[in-house]
């Protein structure tokens, strides 16, 4: 009998095999269609959330925003590299600005690898216009509107604001810009242009890959630097009674060679625009890739005490609030952080901040001035979130995170409509609410996949993005995202 199973073994082993293999592509396609279930879900209820709040056409807000602005010209970066033959360097180092070339190849090297945003100045001039030609005629490049003041000028014309945009632009530039956006500025004639070399993940470039898709942003600016249109600004925002006054692309000041004082006499007119204007008037002060640790002070001094928000990506969170704690910067963090992780640092800054503002308010004697901290937007690539002090001028946290959210997927994506063969969830089936033992954790709901909730003084709110995996741009994903979610809360 023995034999006789073992013979029948023999005989209906590859029918079993092949019932065993049909099995198992059954479970992965069902699972696969769980998943697709689940991401759908997910969007429908997403875009729900989002569309709970509309914006009145009739009654367009205004947002006035400065400063400055660039063409973006982007440029497969690893192909870039290689045309210019820049061996990649067998060091990676973090430079603050960039002299020659094999300073490109180390920083490059460093911010690469772990797919960390970066951004550097480079002091000479001579190899930033090789650099540029080169990209000119590279194959598969693309001019664009950028600098994050006409970036998120850009978002909030589209999203049914109406704009005031500081910034020096060549007319050719300002023609390209939605007709709901008036300049204020200087009229130049050659824009100032940033190369933008964006790679996707997974690629690699001698012997290292990246590990997410991002970009490596180099500058050299002749004017942004100088924020020569804040005169021009200034003189129209009083007429304009703007909504919300928007404040970024300061970091074209870190590490450009200014003559002694004159970052400092820039900031400080910077700081009576700011704090002049009305006191009931929203001020948002959107951060960026800074390295100097002198500028860094300097806002903390001369703009963020003035700002009642502030938006940032998981890079400049743990600077700053390295910064605050009396450390120094921190040039490299996790590109992928965990909810728990970001939340505990936002908690920290918008307490140190508020801390701050309650000293300087009973130290200055002009409490009119100062603001207090009430809204914190931070942007990930796996997740938005936001914290919002309770009372708040600011409305609608739970739409404008998950607007936020969508916002991510369609500007990385390049597309209005979200498609979800090319959208991936990262997010975890739950998250822990801080890193504290015993912290609550909140399961990711498709169906309600915005959370919120509130603790002391604020309500805060997590939405999963559903990360765009065939990336068209990368750069100005920031701008794009905060203005999104600042439109549905003015
Ligand atoms: C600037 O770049 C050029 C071209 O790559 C190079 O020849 C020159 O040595 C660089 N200057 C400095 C100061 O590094
Ligand atoms: C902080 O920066 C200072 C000055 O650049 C440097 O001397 C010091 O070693 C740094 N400390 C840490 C902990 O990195
Ligand atoms: C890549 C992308 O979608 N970026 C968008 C950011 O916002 C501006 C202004 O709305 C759009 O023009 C860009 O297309």
């Amino acid at each position: 009998m023995e034999g006789g199973g073992r013979l029948s073994w023999v005989r209906y082993g590859p029918v079993v095999s092949l019932f065993v293999v049909l099995l198992a592509v059954w479970f992965r396609s069902s699972e696969r269609t769980v998943l697709d279930d689940r991401l759908d879900t997910l969007l429908s209820s997403l875009l729900r959330a989002e569309s709970k709040v509309g914006i009145n056409d009739f009654a367009r807000p205004k947002v006035a925003i400065g400063f400055g602005g660039c063409a973006d010209l982007l440029v497969d970066g690893v192909s870039l590299l290689n045309k210019i033959g820049l061996i990649p360097s067998d060091q990676p180092l973090h430079h603050d600005y960039l002299e020659n070339i094999e300073q490109l190849s180390q920083s490059f090297a460093y911010f690469f690898a772990p797919g960390a945003a970066a951004e550097r100045f480079m002091l000479n001039d001579t190899l930033f216009g090789e650099l540029v030609e080169a990209s000119r005629d590279l194959p598969g490049n693309r001019w664009s509107v950028g600098g994050n003041a006409p970036v998120m000028a850009g978002r909030l014309a589209k999203e049914g604001c109406d704009v005031l945009l500081g910034g020096s632009f060549s007319p050719d530039f300002t023609d390209v810009l939605s007709e709901h956006i008036t300049v204020a500025g200087k009229v130049l004639e050659e824009p100032d242009i940033h190369l933008i070399l964006e790679y996707p993940m997974g690629v690699s470039w001698g012997p290292y890959i990246s590990h997410r898709a991002n970009r490596y942003i180099i500058h050299s600016d002749d004017h942004n630097p100088y924020l020569d249109s804040m005169e021009e600004f200034a003189k129209k925002l009083t007429h304009f009674q703007p909504d919300l006054l928007v404040v970024g692309g300061l970091q074209m000041m870190d590490s450009f060679p200014f003559p002694p004082g004159e970052r400092h006499a820039l900031l400080s007119r910077l700081s009576d625009l700011i704090s002049t204007s009305s006191a009931k008037l929203g001020t948002h002060f959107e951060m960026a890739s800074f390295v100097e640790e002198s500028i860094m002070e300097d806002l903390l001094h001369y703009v963020i005490p003035y700002a009642d928000s502030l938006g940032m990506n998981e890079q400049e969170l743990p600077n700053l609030l390295s910064l605050l704690k009396g450390s120094n910067i921190t040039v490299l963090s996790d590109p992928n952080p965990r909810v728990a992780t970001v939340l505990d640092q936002m908690r920290e800054v918008y307490r140190i901040l508020n801390q701050r503002y309650k000293l300087a308010e009973m130290s200055e004697g002009d409490p009119s001035k100062v603001k207090p901290l009430t809204r914190l937007h931070v942007h990930t690539l796996a997740f938005q979130s936001m914290i919002v002090t309770r009372g708040s001028q600011w409305k609608n946290t739970m739409s404008a995170t998950a607007k936020a959210s969508l916002t991510a997927n369609r500007h990385v994506c390049g597309s209005n409509d979200i498609d979800l063969s090319k959208a991936r969830l990262i997010m975890d089936d739950s998250f822990s609410v801080s890193r504290q033992e015993g912290s609550q954790r909140i399961p990711l709901q498709e169906s309600r996949p915005v959370s919120c909730w509130e603790e002391n003084d604020y309500e805060i709110c997590v939405a999963p993005v559903l990360v765009c995996t065939e990336v068209y741009q990368t750069a100005g994903g920031g701008d794009n995202i905060s203005a999104a979610g600042l439109v549905l809360q003015i």
